[in-house]
């Protein structure tokens, strides 16, 4: 490799420049200063540069924000300054005698002013500066020790990589809550329900849980923002040293992160009672969740004179919102089989109006929980519901029980298909594992229709049970061979609609081989990870031929999802399926994929040569071409200074010494297929 030129470390420099500052009026200020397609290609020509220089590659750089390394575990580290909880008041008279007692023990302060903050429901997280760049993140842990998740930590986008500072101190500690938007949040349930995974309770569950991933990878795609509230620079003689909590926040906005935009500087808790009053609506309308504010006194000089309790600092207090719960009673206790055969048990409740809905059932989860909590029909409950979340039920008043209120037993068989549930050993899920049971038969014949995959308009959840109920379809397969009478023949159904439904249905073969994928619910394959699998396995013979180390080395693609697709096509009625698909005429490959095919649209190998040489071990080489060529590439057929990459596959000959005498780019396979799908 030919080292760096100076224009060249210039150019990588003014890149890591443009980019980040573009990085921070996107994500921090929201508020573009480009295009996403400027951004995407000067973001390519830093890649390209660092991939041709990898001694240019230095941490800060936007392309090092996420890792493709697997952690195996995450460390433990000892934080610096323990993260203190907070002391809690749960309504202002309690407010009134917290201050009452801090007063005591400050009586002559000059400055009383309190900094209001709207408490984050997220999860607390440190982060180390050195020198201005960031080396180290870590979680809460118990507040004095914490696990270093820093891989995780760099994949969120309005956490600085490096401090927005001309000198930064040697040292800098950064304290913030990590938290999931609303709205992301329900996304990553409404997959994971697809998927039939339990669902998160709340953002900050989901929060918690996503920053000990250990693929910072699904992290990436899971999109968490962050919050800063505590600086602590290291302490130096000048007076410029930060005199208050308000200081602090102006300058970790100044330094590059966001910093909450509704925190409030008051002169007296009559304005910190104010503030409290105002958000407690107020709140429903942010796009993330808050159960609170944080209250602090202002000056450090006085934070200093009050220290800390063994566990929270005496100059702060977290004034709650109630939460808000209300008693009902439990007027049945059904299972709902969804499309993966789990067995659901949910509590039926009279109605009760709770935050803003009226809630009438909340998920039991699975049988453990009914067991812990030891609900039974009859039964009064406290059910809890914080802002847009799931209700829960928090716990059963046993007083009011009814003395005849039997506990309550998960059935043995399956409410739909009446074949013996199981309860597969290490799970807390029951599932019921007939294929062809109708409830599952109905929530894949839903999915397979839904929007993401083959997006039948016109062939909703109802029509699917008329086609079950009417014995019509007893697979996905026999949509496809569904005739215009045999839908007319429905209740509700004209001749003009039955006409429509068969078109579309027909329309619905020319769907991508990634929506097939999706459509085909195979568990943990979500339409993200489908379209990663249709990326990388470009037909469906090579997916389901595929190895489980195969799989699980497609970058995105985790063991679960590995082992959940290749038992999937294990299943002798999961090949059949595939089989009949294949004579009906869906896309089970991308070579001659038409409609919605990502790859196709973009054209980030634009203006580079490729050869091919070689065997490959599981592309064609037509297959390899069409991919190359389908995103902008070029593909000749003899190695010479115009070619950018030679793609090697088993026994290369010539043109590989060639390429190595010259200098190119050799690719394997795998790494072609990376290529193409950054
Ligand atoms: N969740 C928050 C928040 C906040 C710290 C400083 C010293 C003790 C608490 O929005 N705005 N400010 C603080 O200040 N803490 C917060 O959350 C705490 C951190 C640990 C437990 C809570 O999440």
């Amino acid at each position: 490799m030919t080292a760096a030129t100076p224009d060249i470390k210039q150019r990588v420099q003014q890149l890591k420049q443009q980019l980040q500052k573009a990085g921070y009026a996107y994500y921090v200020l929201d508020n573009p200063i480009m295009e996403d397609e400027v951004y995407d290609r000067l973001y390519r020509q830093l890649q390209d540069l660092e991939s041709q220089y990898p001694e240019l590659i230095t941490p800060d750089s936007p392309t090092q924000r996420v890792g493709d390394r697997l952690a195996s575990q995450f460390t433990s580290i000892k934080h610096n300054i323990p993260l203190y909880s907070l002391e809690n008041a749960f309504n202002l008279s309690e407010l009134a005698k917290w201050e009452t007692k801090w007063q005591k023990q400050a009586p002559d302060t000059p400055d009383s002013s309190y900094v209001c903050e709207l408490k984050i429901d997220g999860s607390a997280l440190a982060l180390t500066y050195e020198k201005g760049v960031l080396v180290r993140g870590v979680t809460r842990g118990d507040g004095v020790t914490g696990e270093d998740i820093t891989q995780n930590v760099r994949t969120i986008r309005t956490i600085p990589l490096r401090l927005n500072l001309d000198n930064p101190p040697n040292l800098v500690e950064v304290r913030g809550e990590a938290f999931l938007p609303l709205d992301v949040f329900a996304n990553i349930n409404k997959e994971r329900e697809l998927q039939g995974e339990s669902l998160f309770a709340n953002p900050r569950n989901a929060a918690a849980g996503t920053l000990r991933q250990l693929d910072s990878r699904v992290v990436d795609r899971r999109k968490l923002n962050f919050f800063a509230y505590t600086l602590h620079l290291p302490p130096s003689g000048e007076s410029t040293a930060l005199q208050s909590q308000w200081e602090s926040l102006e300058l970790l906005q100044a330094m590059g992160f966001l910093v909450n935009p509704h925190r409030q500087l008051c002169p007296s808790v009559l304005e910190v009672e104010k503030y409290y009053q105002y958000w407690e609506t107020a709140r429903d309308n942010l796009p993330y969740m808050t159960d609170g504010v944080v209250v602090k006194l202002n000056n450090y000089q006085l934070q200093k004179q009050l220290g800390f309790t063994q566990k929270f600092p005496r100059w702060a207090i977290a004034l709650k919102y109630p939460a808000e719960e209300a008693p009902t009673l439990v007027k049945d206790i059904i299972v709902n089989v969804g499309r993966t055969g789990a067995v659901t048990p949910m509590a039926v409740m009279e109605p009760v109006h709770l935050a803003g809905t009226t809630v009438q059932r909340a998920t039991l989860h699975n049988s453990d929980r009914v067991a812990g909590l030891d609900i039974r029909v009859g039964d009064t409950v406290i059910i809890r519901k914080a802002g847009e979340i799931i209700p829960e039920i928090v716990r059963v008043i046993t007083d009011l029980r009814p003395p005849d209120a039997q506990p309550y037993q998960m059935p043995t068989q399956c409410p739909e298909c009446k074949s013996t549930l199981i309860r597969p050993s290490g799970e807390a899920v029951t599932r019921c594992v007939n294929s062809s049971c109708p409830a599952i038969l109905r929530g894949s014949l839903v999915h397979w229709t839904s929007r993401d995959a083959l997006d039948i308009r016109g062939l909703g959840e109802k029509i699917v049970v008329l086609l079950i109920d009417n014995n019509l379809v007893r697979s996905i397969a026999d949509l496809y061979t569904l005739r215009a009478e045999q839908i007319a023949s429905l209740e509700r159904m004209g001749a003009k609609s039955a006409d429509n439904l068969i078109k579309a249905i027909d329309a619905s073969k020319q769907q991508s081989y990634a929506r097939v994928l999706y459509g085909l619910g195979i568990r943990y394959v979500g339409s993200v990870n489908a379209q990663i699998l249709a990326k990388n396995f470009p037909n469906i013979e090579l997916l389901s031929q595929a190895s489980i180390s195969s799989l699980e080395a497609v970058y995105g693609i985790g063991e679960e999802i590995a082992l959940s697709v290749f038992q999937w096509f294990r299943n002798p009625a999961n090949l059949a399926l595939v089989e009949s698909l294949q004579k009906i005429g869906l896309q089970l490959s991308v070579a001659n994929n038409t409609v919605d095919n990502k790859i196709a649209n973009t054209n980030i190998l634009a203006g580079k040569t490729f050869v091919i040489t070689g065997t490959l071990p599981s592309l064609k080489r037509s297959e390899a071409k069409k991919i190359i060529e389908q995103v902008g590439g070029k593909v000749t057929g003899s190695v010479s200074s115009k070619t950018d990459y030679l793609v090697v596959g088993e026994n290369a000959g010539s043109k590989l010494t060639k390429a190595e005498q010259l200098g190119i780019v050799l690719l394997s396979e795998q790494k072609l297929l990376e290529l193409v799908n950054s």
